[in-house]
């Protein structure tokens, strides 16, 4: 669904005044504070959030599920879903595809209907964690670290294919997040099956071209939960290594155990240029992938912080690929993932505004006190006449949670597609 133009310029001009009066207010103390907005604006615009092709529908639990209507039918759709969303927000210009849950039946076609939403295709997904229907060898008891060569091989073969879908799609990334591990002590050879993932993401790598990059996800526990044999970023950062220059780490926010310092992490992957892509959710108890900020909001403004230093200092650190991983149980997918794109917005402006000069004077001083103050100041800040002036300046619309509402989108796709349709993906 394409909004008309009008659409947005009446939403748009309704509270134009308001929103004026509170961009020239904080304007003036962003200013007076040696910011330049127009700059952070700039950077805002080059902060594009990928969507998941899996994330247009709602999700589930093991237990259950409960499907909203107007859900996207077919790849088509999902594009639709995602033009949408980067029709109002601006901030979600790519769509990253999981195959096979999304195998392009046409990839030329698919890229032009792409275009046509001002989308681009970012990192590849590929699918070890499940059998699929027609698939030879089971995966039960793991892909790429299998003991048998012959079920690694159908998994490296099917990497491979991912990789070919994504280079006539244009993409310039693969992830891969291996589900493999063992819910038994003594189950598998630790080592071994460390050993052999390497060598399985060797073969993927060899097969990439030479512009692309690997992402290695890692994950401590589920769907296994003795051993995963990616648990960690050290894990994950030392087959990057050894995997070759253009494989890096990816960092999921909900793959870590809890209280884990995932800023740290952020800042030493970013440190030695090996932080490659980045995905946001939020969560209480573990992998919970519900609405990044909407627990740890300044956890996601302390790693925008890292990211913001880490990048002025290791140039050498490929741009992060960013994509929103969660999962919509309960809320419609699409007003979810506007929450998100909301909070990634809001915390990496919260992050821009740090006097990071003043920062790094008090803490060379060991000024804990004010070192925090800094942080505080640049964290309670309203920001949100910002993010309203970037949507509007680029054509989509201030508020894209309310536009969505008022507008009632949903009703309009269950009335487009049908009350029980179903999307593919988790
Ligand atoms: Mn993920």
């Amino acid at each position: 669904m394409k909004i008309h133009p009008d659409d947005i310029t009446t939403f748009n001009q309704a509270d134009e005044n308001q929103r004026a009066e509170d961009l020239d207010f904080l304007t003036r103390r962003l200013t007076s504070s040696g910011h330049d907005p127009d700059k952070i604006l700039d950077r805002l615009s080059d902060l594009q959030i990928a969507i998941p092709s899996w994330a247009l529908g709602s999700g589930g639990t093991r237990f259950g599920r409960f499907p909203i209507g107007g859900q996207p039918r077919n790849l088509d759709e999902k594009i639709e879903d995602v033009g949408l969303l980067h029709q109002l927000s601006q901030m979600a210009g790519n769509i990253s595809l999981h195959i096979p849950w999304d195998i392009p039946d046409d990839t030329e076609r698919i890229k032009a209907l792409a275009a046509e939403y001002h989308l681009t295709f970012d990192a590849m997904n590929s699918n070890t964690f499940q059998d699929q229907p027609d698939q030879k060898l089971s995966y039960k008891f793991g892909s790429l670290s299998h003991t048998d060569p012959s079920v690694r091989k159908q998994a490296v073969e099917h990497n491979k294919q991912v990789i070919d879908y994504g280079k006539s799609l244009g993409s310039k990334s693969m992830t891969v997040w291996l589900a493999d591990g063992s819910n038994h002590p003594g189950q598998t050879n630790l080592s071994a099956a460390l050993k052999r993932t390497g060598d399985s993401l060797a073969e993927i790598y060899a097969h990439m071209p030479a512009d692309w990059s690997l992402f290695i996800e890692y994950k401590p526990f589920e769907p296994y939960f003795y051993s995963t044999v990616i648990p960690d970023w050290g894990t994950s950062y030392l087959l990057a290594s050894e995997t070759g220059e253009r494989a890096y780490s990816l960092v999921d926010l909900g793959h870590h155990l809890p209280n884990t310092n995932i800023e740290q992490i952020v800042a030493t992957l970013i440190s030695r240029g090996k932080l490659g892509g980045f995905h946001f959710n939020d969560s209480k108890y573990a992998d919970d992938d519900i609405t990044v900020g909407s627990i740890k909001p300044y956890q996601l403004f302390l790693i925008f912080m890292e990211i913001i230093q880490g990048t002025a200092t290791s140039p050498h650190n490929p741009d992060i690929a960013y994509m929103i991983d969660a999962s919509h149980n309960l809320k419609d997918p699409l007003l979810d993932l506007l929450e998100s794109l909301d909070a990634i917005g809001l915390a990496f402006l919260k992050a821009s505004i740090i006097d990071f000069e003043a920062l790094s004077d008090a803490q060379n001083r060991n000024d804990i006190s004010r070192s925090s103050a800094i942080l505080q100041d640049a964290f309670h800040t309203d920001v949100r006449p910002l993010l309203r002036e970037y949507r509007v300046r680029k054509g989509g619309v201030h508020d894209p949670i309310r536009f969505y509402a008022e507008h009632n989108i949903r009703e309009q796709l269950i009335r487009n597609r049908g009350k029980n349709t179903l999307a593919t993906g988790l």
